[in-house]
Protein backbone atom coordinates (compact mmCIF):
# COMPACT_ATOMS: atom_id res chain seq x y z
CA UNK A 1 0.00 0.00 0.00
CA UNK A 2 1.93 3.53 -1.02
CA UNK A 3 1.88 6.34 1.48
CA UNK A 4 -0.93 8.00 0.43
CA UNK A 5 -3.56 5.87 1.01
CA UNK A 6 -2.95 5.83 4.60
CA UNK A 7 -3.87 9.27 6.12
CA UNK A 8 -5.58 8.95 9.33
CA UNK A 9 -7.40 12.13 9.27
CA UNK A 10 -10.08 13.12 7.20
CA UNK A 11 -8.89 16.81 5.52
CA UNK A 12 -11.04 19.71 6.71
CA UNK A 13 -10.45 22.89 4.90
CA UNK A 14 -12.08 24.89 7.64
CA UNK A 15 -9.85 23.42 9.68
CA UNK A 16 -6.16 24.16 7.79
CA UNK A 17 -7.35 27.55 7.50
CA UNK A 18 -8.28 28.21 11.48
CA UNK A 19 -4.59 26.28 12.00
CA UNK A 20 -3.13 29.31 10.08
CA UNK A 21 -4.64 32.32 11.09
CA UNK A 22 -4.93 31.38 14.56
CA UNK A 23 -0.69 30.33 14.53
CA UNK A 24 0.00 33.50 12.74
CA UNK A 25 -2.18 35.67 14.90
CA UNK A 26 -0.08 34.16 17.91
CA UNK A 27 2.78 34.60 16.22
CA UNK A 28 2.27 37.86 15.30
CA UNK A 29 0.90 38.59 18.57
CA UNK A 30 4.20 37.61 20.59
CA UNK A 31 6.78 39.85 18.04
CA UNK A 32 4.95 43.38 18.43
CA UNK A 33 6.99 44.25 21.14
CA UNK A 34 10.78 43.24 20.85
CA UNK A 35 14.13 43.99 21.70
CA UNK A 36 14.97 44.85 17.99
CA UNK A 37 13.49 45.21 15.01
CA UNK A 38 15.04 44.76 11.05
CA UNK A 39 14.00 45.81 8.09
CA UNK A 40 15.22 43.53 5.19
CA UNK A 41 16.42 40.12 5.13
CA UNK A 42 19.46 40.41 2.80
CA UNK A 43 22.93 39.03 3.88
CA UNK A 44 23.43 42.01 6.24
CA UNK A 45 19.91 41.58 7.93
CA UNK A 46 19.99 37.81 8.38
CA UNK A 47 23.58 38.38 10.30
CA UNK A 48 22.83 40.80 12.58
CA UNK A 49 19.39 39.19 13.44
CA UNK A 50 20.97 35.71 13.89
CA UNK A 51 23.84 37.22 16.25
CA UNK A 52 21.35 39.34 18.38
CA UNK A 53 19.16 35.83 19.01
CA UNK A 54 22.15 34.29 19.69
CA UNK A 55 22.70 36.57 22.54
CA UNK A 56 19.22 35.48 23.96
CA UNK A 57 17.40 38.65 22.18
CA UNK A 58 14.17 39.09 21.22
CA UNK A 59 14.32 39.82 17.47
CA UNK A 60 11.62 40.01 14.64
CA UNK A 61 12.69 40.91 10.86
CA UNK A 62 10.54 42.22 7.94
CA UNK A 63 11.28 41.25 4.72
CA UNK A 64 8.91 42.80 1.67
CA UNK A 65 9.60 40.20 -0.74
CA UNK A 66 8.12 36.80 -0.67
CA UNK A 67 11.60 35.43 -0.48
CA UNK A 68 14.62 36.07 2.03
CA UNK A 69 17.65 36.38 1.04
CA UNK A 70 18.29 40.05 -0.90
CA UNK A 71 20.57 40.18 -3.51
CA UNK A 72 22.45 37.01 -2.55
CA UNK A 73 20.87 34.40 -4.54
CA UNK A 74 21.73 35.11 -7.38
CA UNK A 75 25.81 35.56 -6.92
CA UNK A 76 27.77 37.60 -9.50
CA UNK A 77 24.84 38.03 -12.57
CA UNK A 78 23.51 35.37 -11.76
CA UNK A 79 26.27 32.47 -11.78
CA UNK A 80 25.40 30.81 -8.03
CA UNK A 81 28.80 31.34 -6.29
CA UNK A 82 29.68 34.60 -4.09
CA UNK A 83 33.37 35.35 -3.01
CA UNK A 84 34.41 36.16 1.05
CA UNK A 85 37.57 37.11 2.18
CA UNK A 86 39.82 35.18 5.32
CA UNK A 87 38.49 37.77 7.83
CA UNK A 88 34.72 36.94 7.30
CA UNK A 89 34.58 33.46 6.20
CA UNK A 90 33.92 32.60 10.37
CA UNK A 91 30.13 33.70 9.81
CA UNK A 92 29.60 31.68 6.93
CA UNK A 93 30.97 28.75 9.30
CA UNK A 94 29.39 29.63 12.35
CA UNK A 95 26.44 28.67 9.82
CA UNK A 96 27.65 25.56 8.54
CA UNK A 97 28.24 27.09 5.40
CA UNK A 98 31.05 25.05 3.16
CA UNK A 99 33.72 27.29 1.98
CA UNK A 100 35.91 26.66 -0.46
CA UNK A 101 39.37 28.34 -0.11
CA UNK A 102 40.34 29.68 -3.51
CA UNK A 103 43.83 30.76 -2.46
CA UNK A 104 45.64 34.47 -1.59
CA UNK A 105 42.69 35.23 1.45
CA UNK A 106 39.22 34.30 -1.07
CA UNK A 107 37.05 32.09 -0.52
CA UNK A 108 34.09 31.25 -2.53
CA UNK A 109 30.43 29.84 -1.46
CA UNK A 110 27.55 28.41 -3.11
CA UNK A 111 25.13 31.34 -3.13
CA UNK A 112 21.89 29.23 -2.71
CA UNK A 113 23.68 27.20 -0.14
CA UNK A 114 24.94 30.43 1.74
CA UNK A 115 21.80 32.18 1.96
CA UNK A 116 19.64 28.82 2.79
CA UNK A 117 21.45 28.09 5.50
CA UNK A 118 22.04 31.82 7.26
CA UNK A 119 18.18 32.08 6.91
CA UNK A 120 18.01 28.59 8.64
CA UNK A 121 21.08 29.73 11.44
CA UNK A 122 18.93 32.74 12.18
CA UNK A 123 15.73 31.08 12.84
CA UNK A 124 17.17 28.26 14.83
CA UNK A 125 18.75 30.97 16.95
CA UNK A 126 14.99 32.69 17.95
CA UNK A 127 14.62 35.38 14.78
CA UNK A 128 11.06 35.75 13.57
CA UNK A 129 10.91 36.58 10.13
CA UNK A 130 7.73 37.56 8.19
CA UNK A 131 7.93 37.51 5.05
CA UNK A 132 5.93 39.69 2.65
CA UNK A 133 5.40 42.97 4.98
CA UNK A 134 7.33 46.14 4.56
CA UNK A 135 8.33 48.67 6.81
CA UNK A 136 7.07 52.11 5.71
CA UNK A 137 7.71 54.23 8.67
CA UNK A 138 9.24 54.65 11.84
CA UNK A 139 7.52 55.04 15.24
CA UNK A 140 9.20 58.13 16.96
CA UNK A 141 9.31 58.79 20.87
CA UNK A 142 11.26 61.71 22.31
CA UNK A 143 13.45 61.71 19.37
CA UNK A 144 14.38 58.39 19.08
CA UNK A 145 13.25 55.21 16.42
CA UNK A 146 11.30 53.08 18.67
CA UNK A 147 9.98 50.55 16.42
CA UNK A 148 8.53 49.92 12.93
CA UNK A 149 5.17 51.01 10.60
CA UNK A 150 4.15 47.63 8.51
CA UNK A 151 2.07 47.07 6.39
CA UNK A 152 1.65 43.86 4.20
CA UNK A 153 3.55 44.67 0.67
CA UNK A 154 0.74 43.15 -1.17
CA UNK A 155 -1.29 46.74 -0.01
CA UNK A 156 2.00 48.56 -0.80
CA UNK A 157 2.39 47.17 -4.24
CA UNK A 158 -1.86 47.23 -5.31
CA UNK A 159 -1.19 51.07 -4.06
CA UNK A 160 -4.40 50.81 -1.96
CA UNK A 161 -5.34 53.06 0.87
CA UNK A 162 -5.16 51.43 3.75
CA UNK A 163 -3.56 52.53 7.38
CA UNK A 164 -0.83 50.43 8.75
CA UNK A 165 0.20 49.32 12.18
CA UNK A 166 3.12 49.37 14.62
CA UNK A 167 5.52 47.12 16.06
CA UNK A 168 7.70 48.18 19.12
CA UNK A 169 11.47 47.92 19.29
CA UNK A 170 14.20 49.18 21.95
CA UNK A 171 16.74 49.07 18.98
CA UNK A 172 15.95 49.01 14.76
CA UNK A 173 18.28 48.11 11.67
CA UNK A 174 17.84 49.38 8.39
CA UNK A 175 19.16 46.53 6.23
CA UNK A 176 17.43 47.13 3.43
CA UNK A 177 20.72 47.24 1.03
CA UNK A 178 21.12 49.91 -1.72
CA UNK A 179 18.01 51.50 -1.10
CA UNK A 180 18.51 52.59 2.59
CA UNK A 181 14.86 53.15 2.45
CA UNK A 182 14.50 53.58 6.30
CA UNK A 183 17.03 56.27 6.73
CA UNK A 184 15.96 58.36 3.86
CA UNK A 185 12.16 58.03 5.85
CA UNK A 186 13.80 59.23 8.47
CA UNK A 187 15.92 61.85 7.03
CA UNK A 188 12.44 63.12 5.13
CA UNK A 189 9.84 62.84 8.20
CA UNK A 190 12.03 63.73 11.31
CA UNK A 191 15.48 65.18 10.74
CA UNK A 192 19.29 65.27 10.03
CA UNK A 193 20.94 61.90 10.34
CA UNK A 194 24.30 61.53 11.52
CA UNK A 195 25.99 61.94 8.87
CA UNK A 196 28.74 64.65 8.06
CA UNK A 197 26.10 67.12 6.42
CA UNK A 198 23.08 65.52 8.40
CA UNK A 199 21.56 64.13 4.60
CA UNK A 200 22.09 60.90 3.03
CA UNK A 201 25.12 61.29 1.12
CA UNK A 202 25.17 59.43 -2.50
CA UNK A 203 26.29 55.87 -3.17
CA UNK A 204 29.47 55.53 -5.59
CA UNK A 205 30.11 53.08 -8.30
CA UNK A 206 31.91 49.85 -7.37
CA UNK A 207 35.56 49.77 -5.97
CA UNK A 208 35.44 46.54 -3.94
CA UNK A 209 38.73 47.44 -2.15
CA UNK A 210 37.35 49.97 -0.61
CA UNK A 211 33.45 49.76 -0.60
CA UNK A 212 34.09 46.31 1.73
CA UNK A 213 36.41 48.20 4.50
CA UNK A 214 33.90 51.17 4.56
CA UNK A 215 30.63 48.98 4.64
CA UNK A 216 31.83 47.82 8.25
CA UNK A 217 33.04 51.10 9.10
CA UNK A 218 29.92 52.83 8.28
CA UNK A 219 27.46 50.78 9.99
CA UNK A 220 26.54 52.75 13.10
CA UNK A 221 23.99 54.48 14.82
CA UNK A 222 22.63 56.63 12.10
CA UNK A 223 19.90 58.27 13.98
CA UNK A 224 19.23 57.69 17.99
CA UNK A 225 17.78 53.94 17.81
CA UNK A 226 18.34 53.51 14.01
CA UNK A 227 21.35 51.36 13.09
CA UNK A 228 22.63 51.00 9.57
CA UNK A 229 23.85 47.87 8.13
CA UNK A 230 25.19 46.46 5.13
CA UNK A 231 24.89 48.28 1.54
CA UNK A 232 22.51 51.07 2.89
CA UNK A 233 25.53 51.58 4.63
CA UNK A 234 27.93 52.98 2.31
CA UNK A 235 24.54 54.83 0.53
CA UNK A 236 23.91 56.64 3.59
CA UNK A 237 27.86 57.39 3.86
CA UNK A 238 28.43 58.53 0.55
CA UNK A 239 30.76 54.79 -0.02
CA UNK A 240 31.26 52.89 -3.03
CA UNK A 241 28.88 49.48 -3.81
CA UNK A 242 31.67 46.61 -4.14
CA UNK A 243 29.73 43.87 -6.25
CA UNK A 244 29.18 39.75 -5.53
CA UNK A 245 31.88 39.87 -2.84
CA UNK A 246 29.64 39.39 0.68
CA UNK A 247 32.10 39.48 3.26
CA UNK A 248 31.65 43.35 4.18
CA UNK A 249 28.03 42.69 3.89
CA UNK A 250 28.23 39.73 6.69
CA UNK A 251 30.37 41.41 8.85
CA UNK A 252 28.49 44.51 8.85
CA UNK A 253 25.50 42.49 10.01
CA UNK A 254 27.64 41.29 13.21
CA UNK A 255 29.23 44.25 13.95
CA UNK A 256 24.96 46.08 13.97
CA UNK A 257 24.34 43.21 16.26
CA UNK A 258 27.48 44.03 18.70
CA UNK A 259 26.89 48.01 18.95
CA UNK A 260 23.25 47.13 19.90
CA UNK A 261 24.08 44.44 22.20
CA UNK A 262 26.13 46.95 23.97
CA UNK A 263 23.67 49.48 24.02
CA UNK A 264 21.10 46.73 25.48
CA UNK A 265 23.74 45.94 28.70
O1 LIG B 1 19.76 44.18 -0.96
P1 LIG B 1 20.09 43.27 0.16
O2 LIG B 1 20.75 41.98 -0.16
O3 LIG B 1 20.93 44.15 1.23
P2 LIG B 1 22.29 43.89 2.04
O4 LIG B 1 22.06 42.90 3.12
O5 LIG B 1 23.26 43.19 0.97
C1 LIG B 1 23.62 43.83 -0.21
C2 LIG B 1 24.04 42.76 -1.21
O6 LIG B 1 22.97 41.88 -1.46
C3 LIG B 1 24.52 43.31 -2.54
C4 LIG B 1 25.87 43.87 -2.45
C5 LIG B 1 26.99 42.92 -2.07
O7 LIG B 1 28.19 43.48 -2.35
O8 LIG B 1 26.07 45.01 -2.73
O9 LIG B 1 23.59 44.25 -3.04
O10 LIG B 1 22.80 45.22 2.37
O11 LIG B 1 18.76 42.95 0.99
C6 LIG B 1 17.87 43.96 1.38
C7 LIG B 1 16.52 43.33 1.63
O12 LIG B 1 15.66 44.30 2.17
C8 LIG B 1 14.36 44.16 1.61
C9 LIG B 1 14.63 43.74 0.17
O13 LIG B 1 13.50 43.09 -0.40
C10 LIG B 1 15.84 42.82 0.34
O14 LIG B 1 15.45 41.48 0.52
N1 LIG B 1 13.68 45.45 1.78
C11 LIG B 1 13.98 46.62 1.14
N2 LIG B 1 13.20 47.61 1.60
C12 LIG B 1 12.39 47.06 2.54
C13 LIG B 1 12.69 45.68 2.65
C14 LIG B 1 11.35 47.58 3.39
N3 LIG B 1 10.99 48.86 3.36
N4 LIG B 1 10.72 46.72 4.23
C15 LIG B 1 11.07 45.40 4.28
N5 LIG B 1 12.04 44.87 3.50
Amino acid sequence: MGRCEVFLISIDDIIVTRIIFERFSKEFSSNIEVDVAIAGAGPAGLTAAKYLANAGKKVVLFERKLSVGGGMWGGGMTFPVIVVQNESKYILEDANVRVKNEGNGYYSADSIEVTTKLCSAAIDAGVRIFNTISVEDVLLDKKKVNGFVINWSAVEIAGLHVDPLSIRAKYCIDATGHAAEICHIVRRKVGPLNTPSGDLEKERSMCAEIGERTVVENTKEVYPGLFVAGMGANAVYGAPRMGPIFGGMLLSGEKAAKLILKKLK
